[in-house]
């Protein structure tokens, strides 16, 4: 079969507007439209992933592959491989979306030592490498997977084995100095399986120290190799171990700060990552724009009913829109972008469903844009915000907050104003109701 016949029913992905019937269209996503002073395509830098679109065969804890992909079908061969980067270029063309991620061993023949691995890794980049070349579309992040071969059972890492730590190092390397190689605009770690079952045999202090030497390492050889996009880390709190070190984005600056990374090492955040760590999405992306470590996005949903990384396509403009909104207060992506790590359901099996996947969630996210800028532009939710903390610019919140001031010193000040403070309404539900009336006006 020719790779490009995999998506040949289905024709290229274009904007047509709100009105148009046609499903497989962008209704929202004119990636020419300036929004917030930028193109909605330099805006979004959207990206599809290789590992849930093209890896992945549909198979779950209780069943068998369903998708029948045609490079799925023998061995995880370097032609398969082969086979495999050509169809997801073409993918790529067919959304017109600018940007694409991969894991090394995503786009690579299966290996087991580390011979097979330098060269099947090496044959896999040159591909790459044309394909950006032929097509223009480009990578915003590589990373390389510690986690699903059953060598880092026990973590990559944080393994209490050398050895594997040790494999891990070559990948990393490897990843790294390919992603540098192929333009790429970030490097993710996600921590996979650096965590523990069970503390009986586990020594945190240790594999902490294991992990926040390791990313050390790379932030060095980031700086040899002269790599100048973005190190993130991708938190998540649990999933595959019971406890992950990357809890969450609070937890992950915790860790930067111990290491004295926290200048070098930005958050990947993942939608459904923060959900699992019982935050709100945006949630995440205020507390790493606080921090100063804000970097890029993971876009998917998980559902409500269960506590899994279900990563399915974000498919809520008004959950959006909030997350949005932080993504603005945050001044936009440098280096980031929105990555769909996301994947369409088991039973959705047919090619045809990975466009109204991605078509969706582009949609989504785009006019999520247009409403989170129309409710900044129009500017009553901010004043609301700003009201609150107006007391601070008085007389009186200039002396409590002045930097000679002393718990003493303040307290001294409300018995000498015989101060009665008195509450003010935070006005959330006019707030709700106004993200709800953006949300439907936007387009
Ligand atoms: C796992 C996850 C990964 C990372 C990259 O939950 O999100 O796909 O994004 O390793
Ligand atoms: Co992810």
């Amino acid at each position: 079969m020719n790779p490009t016949s995999y998506f040949s029913e289905i024709a290229p992905v274009t904007f047509k507007g709100p009105d148009t019937t046609d499903e497989l269209a962008y209704r929202f996503y004119d990636k020419d439209r300036v929004v917030m002073g930028k193109r909605m395509e330099d805006y979004l830098r959207f990206a599809v992933c290789f590992w849930h679109s093209f890896c992945w065969n549909g198979f779950d804890v209780f069943g068998a592959g369903t998708f029948n992909r045609p490079w799925h079908a023998g061995a995880n061969d370097a032609d398969a491989a082969r086979f495999k980067r050509a169809v997801a270029f073409d993918f790529f063309n067919k959304l017109d979306l600018p940007f694409y991620a991969f894991h090394d061993v995503d786009v690579m023949a299966a290996t087991e030592t580390v011979g097979e691995y330098q060269h099947h890794f090496a044959e896999a980049v040159d591909d790459l490498e044309r394909l950006q070349g032929e097509t223009g579309r480009k990578l915003l992040w590589g990373t390389a997977n510690l986690f699903s071969h059953p060598r880092y059972a026990a973590g990559g890492a944080t393994n209490p084995n050398p050895e594997v730590v040790a494999f891990g190092a070559l990948q990393v390397r490897s990843a790294l100095e390919a992603t540098h190689r192929l333009g790429g605009s970030n490097y993710v770690l996600w921590g996979g399986r650096e965590g523990y079952e069970t503390l009986l045999n586990t020594d945190i202090g240790r594999e902490l120290d294991q992990l926040g030497r390791f990313l050390s390492l790379v932030v060095e050889h980031k700086h040899k190799i002269g790599f100048k996009g973005t190190i993130l880390i991708e938190p998540k709190p649990h999933e595959p171990t019971k406890h992950q070190y990357d809890f969450d984005t609070a937890t992950v600056f915790g860790f930067l700060k111990r290491y004295g990374l926290e200048n070098e090492v930005k958050v990947n955040i993942e939608a459904n990552h923060a959900t699992l760590a019982r935050h709100t999405f945006e949630h995440e992306i205020a507390t790493a724009r606080a921090l100063g470590i804000f970097g890029s996005i993971d876009a998917n949903r998980g559902d409500n009913q269960n506590g899994w990384d279900t990563d399915q396509f974000p498919n809520s403009v008004e959950e959006m829109t909030l997350a949005m909104l932080e993504v603005i207060r945050a001044g936009g992506f440098t280096d980031g972008g929105f990555n769909f790590d996301a994947k369409v359901r088991r039973q959705s099996s047919d090619p045809v469903d990975m466009v109204h996947g991605h078509v969706g969630a582009v949609d989504v996210i785009a006019r999520a844009l247009l409403a989170a800028a129309a409710i900044v532009e129009d500017g009553r939710i901010d004043q609301v915000r700003a009201d609150r903390y107006a007391g601070w610019d008085g007389e009186f919140g200039k002396a409590v907050s002045a930097e000679n001031s002393s718990l003493a010193s303040i307290a001294d000040l409300a018995v000498a104003k015989e101060i009665r403070p008195a509450h003010k309404s935070g006005r959330q539900e006019r707030l709700e109701n106004l993200v709800n009336r953006f949300v439907g006006d936007a387009r």
